[in-house]
């Protein structure tokens, strides 16, 4: 089927009918930064797998079992070719990208970072990229250090090369910011951190699923597949070999081991040796199937609908007098963080709701980030390949509807 059309641009019509949940309803859905909805050939290669594939990985020598075990493995494949990863053993299923922060966390971090070193994290961190940082500081007697950001919502990059000294370990850096949309130059925040022999970790969570992204010289890359079309318990921790080669395993147990006695272990091979017990091989084929249904659309063609999308929304908001913007980037992903002064942001997206409009409102996992802009909680709408500018403008309604029930 057609996803684009004619002159390249996404179709997102002909696109919101791949997605069931669109199907007989009004649903103006602008949480994908929270969660995409998932387009009906994953629910179906799902659904096909534990219909005519089903069996355990890595155990059985009858077929049905080499069949679910293919499968699982080209889940790797598909993932390691999508983000330009040398090989699919250095691509590891977890449950999700806070999942995969915590395995470097523990496995990496516990074992590399001493009593007087340095990690270096952004003020627009994630608590998913900050918490298992402070665990690790806390834990080490290691420093937790602060990339700024300026007005407008860009990381300070100027100051890096001081901000990183022969002491830092990690610089654990968001590609795109959950709040603010920036998009952070993770190649010069990579070649700076290396330069000082320090390691780089990118939460690609909100980047893998709407731009097309190379890992690059980067350490460690981690994401989510719920965010990209795939289903919910799976996400990836990308890594050097020389890294995963040396790390000790995160989960021990069933199937990541080589051989046990009663006095000990070996591992096994990766990617397996960070994969213990059963893994979600139905959520493997799931995330297999959404990046060959994001392939088929072209990620430069996300990104572009996306761009599109976000500039219209902002000219549609920044017309009305009492919302406020959150962030100015130079670069944006498909985000947008606002409030409407005189209205809790909770009391918004309620009222957005009765309208079947769907925004995420709190403080977005994000909590340091909306304290240093003085704000407890904000609204924000988020976009994906399924979103159109009719979504918008029924938010804008939306949004004019909230100014009379609140009467600012
Ligand atoms: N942000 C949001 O609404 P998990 O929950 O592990 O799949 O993803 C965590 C995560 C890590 N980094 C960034 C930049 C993120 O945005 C997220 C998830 C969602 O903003 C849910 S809190």
């Amino acid at each position: 089927m057609q996803r684009t059309t004619d002159k390249g641009n996404i179709d997102a019509d002909a696109i919101r009918r791949d997605f069931p949940i669109f199907s007989g309803r009004k649903l103006v859905y602008l949480d994908s930064a929270a969660t995409s909805q998932k387009p009906k050939h994953v629910i179906e290669a799902m659904k096909s797998y534990y219909e005519r594939t089903n069996a355990n990985v890595h155990r059985g020598v009858y077929k049905l079992s080499e069949e679910a075990t293919q499968a699982y493995e080209d889940a790797h494949r598909k993932v390691a070719q999508f983000i330009g990863a040398d090989s699919w053993d250095q691509i590891i299923f977890t449950r999700n990208a806070t999942e995969a922060i915590n395995l470097v966390a523990y496995s990496w971090g516990l074992a590399n970072v001493r009593k007087g070193d340095e990690i270096l994290v952004t003020r627009m961190e994630h608590h998913s990229n900050l918490v298992p940082w402070q665990f690790v500081a806390k834990r080490t007697g290691a420093k937790l250090k602060f990339i700024e950001i300026d007005k407008d919502g860009n990381l300070e990059l100027d100051k890096l090369d001081k901000l990183i000294t022969n002491k830092t370990k990690l610089v654990a850096v968001t590609h795109v910011s959950n709040v603010l949309g920036t998009i952070n130059d993770i190649e010069k925040i990579t070649k700076i951190a290396h330069q000082k022999g320090a390691r780089v970790l990118v939460d690609a969570a909100q980047s893998v699923p709407h731009m097309p992204v190379r890992v690059g010289d980067a350490d460690f890359v981690v994401f989510s597949g719920h965010k990209m079309c795939g289903p919910t318990g799976i996400g990836v921790l990308y890594a050097k070999r020389e890294l995963l080669e040396k790390m000790e395993p995160f989960l021990y147990g069933g199937d990541m081991i080589s051989k046990v006695t009663y006095e000990g272990a070996e591992w096994n091979a990766l990617p397996w040796k960070f994969e213990a017990g059963t893994p979600n091989i139905a959520g493997g084929v799931g995330m297999g199937a959404a990046i060959d249904y994001l392939q088929s659309i072209g990620m430069d063609n996300v990104r572009a609908h996306e761009i599109e999308l976000t500039e219209y929304a902002i000219q549609k908001l920044s017309k009305i007098k009492e919302v406020t913007i959150y962030g100015n980037p130079k670069e944006r992903g498909g985000v947008v963080s606002f409030n409407v002064s005189g209205v809790h942001a909770h009391d918004l997206a309620s009222v957005l709701d009765d309208d079947k409009v769907c925004v995420r409102a709190g403080h977005h996992c994000a909590q340091p980030l909306l304290t240093k802009l003085r704000i407890g909680a904000c609204a924000r709408a988020s976009f994906y390949i399924y979103s159109t500018r009719e979504d918008v403008d029924a938010l804008v309604a939306s949004i004019e509807r909230v100014k009379k029930v609140f009467g600012v």
